[in-house]
């Protein structure tokens, strides 16, 4: 990765007192870990932090919540809250897209933004950014803020926050973006206390019954497309409805999807209003997908991204299919 150069961040968290700091829907190990290690930054650094996302914490990482520094927006609170702040920090995304309501104040706000993050695809630039699409998290940034500025402030509260971040982005380290540096990173945070195991059953070994019923509803309906090669599934609140599970009850689901033999590339779609749906794509490695998502007001990693149509599910299903089905084809004849 090289040494970052923080200069600039570092004299604007400096020059500032209070801190907005937020991530993207449907907030990650990633985007969460990473805003309370910046949040815990900022409290030993004497500044005044606040959470605020446009989706609530999913129950899996109440963990990292024990102090009740999470907090989201609701449709009824918070009308003109940035103006509250001195500085705006947004970590895990780059699109105000994918910040919901925060985002949508954020387009009308002239407070200046930082931007930590580390996905390739970007539809926003903001004041002062620290982006590297080569780094497997956010949080592996965030390590390197903490280690090379601050090391007398990198504690076990942050490291198992660091070590959240990494550990999900990278599929429990599988994903092919595991490389080296993410395993080093992981090796001193676990040196400094961090109980893998402990961290990994918090988040995967601790799933609802409403969800799993969920995904056993998911699971008989999958849908295959181009000899097997696509598998896709929706998700319509009636399902949620049945099994009881919440919008923020289905992560995972597109993961065990693309585990399916055969299976290049997992694609859900989530019925999200009568009119807006939501799909999230994960390729085994072979086909890059975030092209496609950004043409669908989204964006990602190559083996991981999302977008969004603004139609209701079915249509959101023809708009996109004949687009994923194409995507696939030509990048799979050029990978024989
Ligand atoms: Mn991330």
């Amino acid at each position: 990765m090289g040494k970052k150069d923080w200069t600039t961040i570092l004299e604007k968290i400096n020059e500032n007192e209070k801190f907005l700091i937020t991530t993207h829907i449907h907030p990650d190990g990633d985007g969460l870990g990473s805003e309370k290690a910046m949040y815990e930054l900022l409290i030993k650094l004497n500044k005044k932090p606040y959470i605020l996302n446009p989706e609530p914490l999913p129950y899996e990482y109440d963990f990292l919540n024990e102090n009740n520094i999470f907090n989201h927006y609701d449709e009824e609170g918070y009308p003109g809250i940035l103006e509250e702040f001195d500085l705006i920090i947004v970590l895990d995304i780059g699109s105000l897209i994918r910040l919901g309501e925060v985002g949508k104040q954020m387009r009308e706000t002239s407070k200046e933004v930082i931007c930590i993050d580390h996905h390739p695809i970007r539809h926003d630039s903001f004041d002062y950014e620290m982006v590297d699409s080569e780094v497997s998290s956010t949080a592996i940034l965030l390590y390197d803020l903490l280690n090379n500025h601050f090391p007398e402030f990198l504690n076990l509260e942050i490291a198992n926050a660091l070590y959240t971040g990494i550990l999900t982005d990278t599929g429990s380290f599988r994903f092919k973006n595991t490389d080296q540096e993410t395993l080093k990173v992981a090796t001193k945070l676990v040196g400094m206390g961090v109980v893998p195991g402990e961290i990994y059953n918090q988040i995967y070994e601790n799933r609802l019954p409403e969800q799993t019923k969920l995904l056993g509803a998911v699971l008989q309906n999958i849908n295959y497309e181009l000899d097997g090669k696509i598998a896709w599934f929706k998700i319509t609140k009636k399902m949620m409805e049945n099994a009881g599970a919440k919008p923020e009850n289905i992560e995972g689901f597109t993961d065990f999807v693309r585990g399916i033999r055969g299976v290049e590339v997992a694609a859900k779609f989530l019925e999200a209003a009568a009119d807006h749906t939501r799909i999230n794509f994960r390729s085994k490695g072979k086909i890059v997908i975030n092209q496609l998502a950004k043409n669908f007001n989204g964006g990602g990693h190559p083996y991981a991204a999302g977008a969004e149509i603004f139609e209701n599910i079915d249509r959101a299903i023809d708009l996109l299919l004949p687009e994923l089905k194409k995507c696939v084809a030509e990048q799979d004849e050029s990978a024989e």
